[in-house]
């Protein structure tokens, strides 16, 4: 029905093929699709979103506005390879299983920080920030998930060499302003999501402080719900938790700064498979249970929040 074929589960799709897999649905999808470039990446690759309209023939009444936007963020970090996959996979499905959940905007950059991954695929498998260069000619790369101006540098490496270099500056690189800049202008934005690997959890804000936060009940609750569908249709067991107590302190963190700064009511970091066996490197029969797993999860979740 979307006109053209699933994202692959065979194997983890290069960026090109991303690129035209998106190109693909959305010119074979105009009514509903439409792929933008909000941005270069520090190489200048395009930082793809698909914004993916309501189902005009699920709207009853004709001047209806849609009741929100959900954002969905995937590969940030170079080497979480299942991450894009999942992001991509998961709109997939939200433009050909179109449900009740259809009435939504959806924006998805299933792929946020193409440089990294590129640079994971083709030379160093377990890189994680973007390809900036830096003040230390040895030491490339800013870590694209310290770089967002809320709380910046709090809890953050001050060091390029550092695995979680924060950067110079809030929003120092071409990615995180690409992404805050399209972020800032949804409309009535209620959910924001961005895909991590790995660990099998779902985090929610704070990540800079582990004071607990105002609405944490309901956090939980839709948290809870994305665990209990993965539970339900893989046997996959995810928890439930606030980034810095759960994992560790982090600021300048996406959720963050998207629950903060833009007041999105419900911002999740999710941490994918595996729970910790082979962590990054994961094989690529789990593409599609894991794409399973996210697609399950999230309209368990989105029906949560809708209640
Ligand atoms: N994990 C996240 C990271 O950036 C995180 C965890 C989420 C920290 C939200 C702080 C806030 O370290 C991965 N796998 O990158
Ligand atoms: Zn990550």
């Amino acid at each position: 029905e979307s006109g053209c074929p699933a994202p692959l589960k065979s194997s983890y799709m290069t960026f090109e093929q991303m690129e035209r897999y998106m190109m693909d649905l959305a010119s074979n999808n105009p009514a509903r699709v439409q792929l933008t470039s909000i941005g270069k990446s520090f190489e200048g690759r395009d930082i793809w979103m698909v914004h993916v309209s309501p189902d005009g023939s699920r709207i009853s009444d004709s001047d209806s506005a849609s009741p929100g936007s959900v954002w969905i963020e995937g590969g940030l970090h170079a080497r979480e390879w299942i991450s894009p996959s999942s992001t991509l996979h998961l709109l997939h499905e939200r433009v050909t299983a179109c449900d009740s959940q259809c009435d939504l905007d959806y924006y998805f950059v299933p792929i946020a920080n193409p440089d990294g991954y590129e640079y994971s695929r083709t030379t160093d498998r377990m890189w994680r920030k973007n390809r900036a260069v830096t003040t230390r000619s040895d030491c490339g790369g800013v870590d694209l998930n310290r770089n967002w101006d809320y709380k910046f540098g709090v809890g953050a490496s001050s060091d390029p060499c550092s695995e979680t270099y924060m950067g110079p500056a809030a929003f120092s690189e071409p990615e995180t302003r690409a992404l805050s800049n399209a972020m800032s202008k949804v409309d009535n934005l209620k959910l924001m999501i961005t895909f991590h690997s790995f660990g099998q959890a779902v985090l929610y804000p704070w990540g800079w402080t582990n004071e607990p936060i105002e609405d944490k009940e309901q956090l939980v609750r839709a948290g809870n719900a994305f665990a209990d569908a993965a539970m339900r249709i893989t046997g996959k067991s995810y928890a439930v938790e606030n980034s810095a107590g759960g994992l560790y302190f982090a600021s300048g963190a996406t959720d963050d700064w998207a629950k903060k700064v833009l007041n999105a009511p419900y911002s999740f970091t999710i941490e994918l498979r595996d729970s910790g066996m082979n962590g990054f490197i994961l094989d690529a029969s789990e593409i599609g249970p894991t794409a399973r797993e996210v697609v399950a999860g999230v309209s368990a979740l989105i029906s949560e929040i809708r209640k």
